[in-house]
């Protein structure tokens, strides 16, 4: 079977996460930003993650392609129930400065290096459709960085503490798929201040999930 994503897509993350932890065999396949055409061929819009099974059918929706890779992967790597008061509390921060994390973000998704984004066309049709959502420039954006950071910055510092997969013998929750991505992506930025807790967090999880942060290349 076939998960096509992109590198940057934290709902993309959701599924390889799973799928990486619950062992299942699969091809990872990452789609031009600007190829349309397969992803209307497989499921009639232009959205990833989509899981394409063996059988030729093709489905969309994280949540949904999480639950079949939950189905049909090792049983023995369980994925705990859901936290709902802490991702609740998680979310809700995050979700306070959706602005400042897009806008941190998009600009620097393009300058990565990153698959789906190998040719010109591809960063622009991102940056006309993102520059729309957060409705200026990235080079707006980019100027703004250190307001931008420093919201970001604020919040993290107001997380609720994140059970650990440490403390839960190595195991991940429902509620570390849905927290996990957000947080991941924020290592795309440079010398953002994340507690050290959340670090430790984002670290164990990209090591049990076989995922991987942008601290080492962050811009
Ligand atoms: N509800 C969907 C949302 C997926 C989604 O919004 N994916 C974005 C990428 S992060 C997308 O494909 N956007 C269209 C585009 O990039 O043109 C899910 O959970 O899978």
């Amino acid at each position: 079977m076939k998960l096509y994503q992109y590198h940057h897509c934290p709902f993309c993350v959701r599924a390889d996460m799973v799928a990486n932890y619950k062992q299942v065999e699969h091809e990872k396949v990452f789609l031009a930003n600007d190829d349309e055409p397969t992803c209307f061929d497989l499921i009639g819009a232009k959205m990833v993650p989509i899981l394409e099974l063996d059988d030729g059918t093709a489905m969309a929706e994280s949540l949904d392609v999480c639950a079949r890779f939950d189905e049909l992967g090792d049983p023995a790597a369980v994925i705990l129930d859901a936290r709902p008061e802490q991702e609740q509390a998680a979310m809700a921060l995050l979700d306070g400065v959706r602005k400042s994390i897009r806008c941190l973000l998009f600009p620097r998704n393009i300058n990565l290096g990153l698959p789906e984004f190998a040719s010109q066309a591809s960063r622009d049709y991102f940056q006309n459709k993102k520059e729309a959502i957060i409705e200026q420039t990235f080079e707006q954006a980019l100027a703004d960085t250190e307001h931008h950071k420093a919201m970001v910055e604020t919040t993290l510092a107001q997380l609720p503490a994140l059970s650990l997969p440490a403390d839960h013998q190595q195991q991940i929750s429902w509620s570390d798929v849905i927290i996990y991505p957000t947080l991941r992506n924020l290592t795309m930025v440079k010398d953002l201040n994340i507690p050290p807790a959340v670090m430790t967090y984002l670290q164990q999880v990209a090591s049990v999930t076989n995922t991987h942060l942008y601290l080492d290349h962050a811009i």
